[in-house]
């Protein structure tokens, strides 16, 4: 369903707009893009996958997205993963607003030197994690939106997956609705063929974020 290929600075993967229909400019680590691929595999979308080195970026990224962040989507197919009921819509998209405060807690977390810091960081964490345990708690159903996999789900899951490697699994102690919500998830086909093991989080947590980088 998905090709991957790795681009260097100058090339460009030749021919992948004959194989697939839809692209994601992406980095293998970055958990916007992984949001992007959960979505594409989860609607049945064709679609090529182009990892680039962020520190040492393409030119021809900086046409295809001036602001040079990833992932990059072109042209889009597939079916539906988000509601038709506009409610139901309107609910996905609170729990969204809910959620949004996790990616910048968990990137500033990544980031921080200090363990004071840190410990602050996690707090908040466990603060937004807690509201929404209350949702799981509030609707009784296994995910977001009901009780199948749904956006809300795919678009939240990148950053739940990142916290065993980045020593944060504490976070979710409090909340057992979460865990399972975590736990099924994984088992999600869409989800487990897009996992990546703790130990590569942790390589590349290494390698790549040393002080003074991102
Ligand atoms: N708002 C964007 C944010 C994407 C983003 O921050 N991507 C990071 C990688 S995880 C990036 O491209 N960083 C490159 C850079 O900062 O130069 C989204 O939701 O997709």
């Amino acid at each position: 369903m998905s090709e991957e290929s790795a681009c260097g600075r100058e090339a460009r993967p030749r021919g992948w707009s004959q194989r697939a229909r839809s692209e994601s400019t992406s980095m293998r680590f970055c958990s916007f893009a992984e949001r992007t691929h959960l979505v594409l595999k989860a609607k049945g979308i064709r679609h090529e996958v182009i990892n680039i080195n962020l520190k040492n970026k393409p030119e021809w990224l900086f046409k295809k997205n001036p602001f040079s962040l990833m992932p990059v989507l072109e042209n889009s197919q597939g079916k539906k993963l988000l509601p038709d009921d506009r409610y139901e819509k309107a609910c996905q998209k609170m729990v969204f607003k809910l959620f949004c405060k996790a990616p910048s807690l968990v990137g500033s977390f990544l980031r921080s030197r200090d363990k004071e810091d840190g410990a602050g960081l996690k707090e908040a964490l466990c603060k937004e994690f807690s509201k929404l345990e209350e949702v799981l708690v509030n609707k009784k159903t296994a995910f977001f939106g009901d009780n199948s996999v749904s956006m809300i789900d795919h678009v939240s899951w990148p950053w739940f997956e990142r916290l065993e490697a980045m020593k944060l699994n504490e976070c979710v102690d409090h909340t057992p609705e979460l865990k399972l919500w975590m736990a099924a998830m994984r088992e999600d086909p869409t989800v487990s063929a897009l996992l990546t093991g703790v130990k590569d989080w942790q390589g590349f947590i290494e390698l790549y974020l040393q002080p003074g980088d991102l």
